[in-house]
């Protein structure tokens, strides 16, 4: 039988060596071509705890040269994966096996998902042959992490493990970025198939993520609303983060005369010491709020418009302008505020504006006064706030141990924040010193227990630079 001819045909492998086989062919288990596929396509640290299921990508993995860490909670190993993809703005990769395993990525997985942070989960499944017989850690966890995931690819065929891992990376990076689930029965992970070399290469030469970028129309739609403003505000989120528009958006504010608020999972789009930052808006204000309330026009970028950035969604002002760049088209309109839509990366939206918002002097003028005033503000915020930051009080005051972060944390250095106050105080009071995500919150899901595992992802991804 000519198996290559037809690659749907299900032939055992007993079968398949019993016919003669092209040389240059590869035998290899399931779980060795897993970690063969996610070799070509990843340069990092692995996460997870292993099972039965998944022994042949463990012994695989032990002789790859890839290093694994064994994380004894797979909750803990998503969470630390998170940070290290947030940090690399890479896709992280993480196993689990079945049933528990599988069941604990929940929390670590929707927080991914909703923050749009890139991942390849391994996860091991009962063996075909059996399941659904009361097999040990047997659980409907298909049904339960496809909800929590952006993607669940199941592997049914041993011999499609490179197209299927490749098609994973596509679509954990492709538009907004977030999860994707490889799910492998444990026969599958074990049976053998003689593998070409080429298809485990041709994984190399896949293309870079696919962006999208607003209509010249739209474009010129919202150029119109942003020329005329005097005092607009830019809204921006973790998409600035995701699409690495640092130099965009600098850029862009910086021409136009436009001051940066940020949400939490926005916290170094821009530098919070640059003279364009009003800081955090929303639930936590310094003095962003005010502005927002006041101005002509919002432009938002790479920003969900939830319920902590827009305080229940009672801060944008009715009836002003709003310009929203988004990657993905299901956030328009999602919250209530139905603008002018830029389906667009945050970079290449932000590029286009850029190049077609021509302000006359006077407006810019006009926005640069509103940006002095802001630097009033700052000040007599930090007054307002100077009792709590130079506090001495016993047991410290957080915005005082936030001061000392401050200053002892290197330009370069990272601020992990838990779930909890721990983000919200840290979002007020850290400074980022650079453009970068450098400070790391697991806004997505905000689950208590994210900030030990996720400073060890982060550490991982940040080398030698300081990690609190
Ligand atoms: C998994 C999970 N359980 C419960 C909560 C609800 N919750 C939010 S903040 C918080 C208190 C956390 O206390 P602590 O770690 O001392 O930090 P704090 O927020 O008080 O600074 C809790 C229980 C949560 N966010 N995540």
């Amino acid at each position: 039988m000519d198996t290559d001819a037809n690659p749907y045909l299900d032939v055992p492998a007993a079968d398949t060596a019993a016919t003669a086989v092209p040389t240059n062919r590869l035998r290899l288990t399931g779980g060795a071509a897993l970690a063969k596929a996610i070799q070509v396509l990843h340069d990092g640290p692995l996460f997870g705890m292993a099972g039965f299921q998944f022994a042949t990508y463990y012994e695989a993995i032990r002789t790859s040269g890839m290093r694994h860490w064994l994380i004894n909670d797979e909750r803990s190993a998503m969470f630390a994966a998170d940070a290290w993809a947030r940090v690399t703005n890479r896709p992280a990769v993480v196993d689990a096996t079945l049933g528990p395993g599988a069941t604990n990525l929940v929390s670590g997985l929707v927080e991914s998902l909703n923050a749009g942070i890139p991942a390849v989960v391994l996860v091991g499944d009962a063996h075909r042959l059996h399941a659904g017989k009361n097999m040990t850690q047997e659980g409907r966890q298909v049904d339960i992490l496809r909800p929590a995931v952006k993607e669940l690819l199941r592997v049914e065929h041993v011999q499609r493990i490179p197209e299927l891992v490749g098609r994973a990376f596509d679509l954990a990076l492709r538009g907004r970025p977030g999860p994707v689930v490889i799910d492998v029965p444990e026969d599958v992970a074990h049976e053998s198939w003689d593998f070409d070399p080429e298809e485990f290469d041709a994984l190399a030469r896949r293309g870079k993520p696919l962006k999208t970028r607003a209509s010249a129309a739209q474009v010129a739609t919202a150029v119109e609303a942003i020329s005329a403003a005097q005092r607009p505000v830019l809204l921006v989120g973790g998409g600035v983060h995701l699409s690495v528009a640092y130099e965009s958006l600098a850029s862009f504010a910086r021409s136009q005369k436009i001051p940066v608020a940020h949400t939490l999972s926005g916290k170094g789009a821009i530098a919070c010491n640059d003279p364009l930052s009003l800081g955090v808006f929303g639930r936590y204000s310094r003095v962003a709020n005010d502005l927002i309330t006041d101005s002509d026009c919002l432009i938002v970028v790479g920003c969900k418009l939830g319920e902590i950035a827009t305080r229940r969604y009672a801060l944008l002002p009715k009836g002003v302008p709003v310009v929203q760049i988004d990657i993905d088209a299901s956030e328009f309109g999602r919250t209530g505020v139905n603008g002018i839509a830029l389906w667009s990366d945050a970079a290449e939206g932000l590029d286009d504006l850029a190049q077609a918002c021509l302000p006359t002097p006077e407006t810019l003028r006009a926005r640069q006064g509103r940006i002095d005033g802001s630097h009033v503000l700052l000040s007599q915020w930090r007054a307002s706030a100077a009792q709590r930051i130079d506090s001495e009080a016993s047991p410290i005051n957080v915005a005082r141990l936030l001061r000392a972060v401050n200053e002892v944390l290197p330009e370069d250095g990272i601020l992990i924040a838990d779930g909890g106050f721990a983000t919200h105080w840290s979002g007020l009071f850290f400074d980022t010193k650079k453009a970068a995500r450098q400070f790391v919150a697991n806004r997505g899901f905000a689950s208590i227990g994210y900030g030990l595992p996720a400073a060890l992802g982060a550490q991982l991804a940040a080398g030698s630079r300081r990690v609190i």
